[in-house]
C-alpha cells in the first residue's frame, strides 16, 4: 500500500452500486478501501475485484479459524483481487502462519488485529493484545490493527512491533477517536467509515481527514 494520504476508507455499505459510486468518488483521496462482510455478503465477492481496479482493497474478513479454514478464506480474498486480508490474532501462531503463507503465494499482505477499538475489547482482548502484537511481529506480517480510540495503546503496540511494520488504526470519528491523535501515537494509516460514508459530501470529508493528518505530520 502506498503511503500517501494515510487514509483507508471502510466501505461499510450493503449496496454494490453505491459502493462503486463512493469508491469512484473518493479514489485519489484514500490509499486503500477496506471491504468487509456487509458488502461482500450483499453484493458478492466480485465487488472486491471491481473496486480493486480503482483502489487497492483490504479484505476485512477478520479471519479467525483453524489453519485449513483460514487458508480457504484467504485464498478466496486474494483470488478475487484483494491486496491484503485482516486476520484475528487470538487464534494463534499456526493459524496466522497459514494466512501469511497464502499471502506470500499471491504477493499480498496480512494485517493482524491486536486490540479492537470498541469498549468491549477491554473485556478480553486488551490483556493479550501485546502478546498478539509480538506474535504478529515474529510472523513478519505487513502490519497490525490498533485502536484510534486509545492512542496510548497504539503507542504501546508501536513500541512492541518496532518501525518495520505498519499500524492501521480504526475508531476515528464515529467511535470517538481522532486521526491526528492516532497518527501522533504511531499509526501509519487511519481507517474511517461512517464519518465519510454518512457525510453530505464524502469526498470532502475524506479530504478534510487527509488535511488533518498532513497538518499533524507537518507540525
Ligand atoms: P467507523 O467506525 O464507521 O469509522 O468504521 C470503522 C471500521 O473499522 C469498521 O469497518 C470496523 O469493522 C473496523 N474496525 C474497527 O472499527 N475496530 C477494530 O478494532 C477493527 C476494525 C477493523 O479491523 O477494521
Amino acid at each position: 500500500m502506498i503511503k500517501d494520504t494515510r487514509l483507508i476508507l471502510a466501505l461499510d455499505v450493503t449496496d454494490g452500486q453505491q459502493a462503486l459510486r463512493i469508491a469512484q468518488n473518493v479514489k485519489g483521496h484514500v490509499d486503500a478501501i477496506k471491504i468487509g462482510y456487509p458488502l461482500v455478503l450483499a453484493a458478492g465477492k466480485g465487488i472486491i475485484g471491481e473496486i480493486a481496479e480503482m483502489v487497492p482493497v483490504i479484505a476485512d474478513f477478520k479471519v479467525a479459524d483453524i489453519p485449513n479454514t483460514d487458508r480457504l478464506i484467504c485464498e478466496q480474498a486474494f483470488g478475487v483481487g484483494a491486496s491484503a486480508v485482516i486476520v484475528h490474532g487470538f487464534t494463534g501462531s499456526d493459524s496466522l502462519r497459514t494466512c501469511v503463507e497464502v499471502a506470500e503465494i499471491y504477493g499480498g499482505n496480512i494485517y493482524v488485529v491486536t486490540e479492537m477499538s470498541h469498549p468491549g475489547a477491554i473485556d478480553f482482548m486488551q490483556r493479550v493484545a501485546e502478546d498478539m502484537a509480538q506474535m504478529a511481529s515474529n510472523a513478519n506480517v505487513a502490519g497490525v490493527v490498533a485502536p484510534a480510540t486509545r492512542p496510548e495503546r497504539v503507542q504501546m503496540i508501536r513500541s512492541i512491533i518496532g518501525n518495520d511494520m505498519a499500524i492501521i488504526s480504526p475508531g476515528v470519528g464515529a467511535q470517538g477517536g481522532s486521526a491526528a491523535d492516532a497518527i501522533k501515537a504511531g499509526a501509519d494509516w487511519v481507517i474511517v467509515g461512517r464519518s465519510i460514508l454518512l457525510a453530505d459530501d464524502p469526498k470532502q470529508a475524506a479530504m478534510d481527514i487527509v488535511k488533518e493528518i498532513k497538518d499533524t505530520i507537518d507540525q
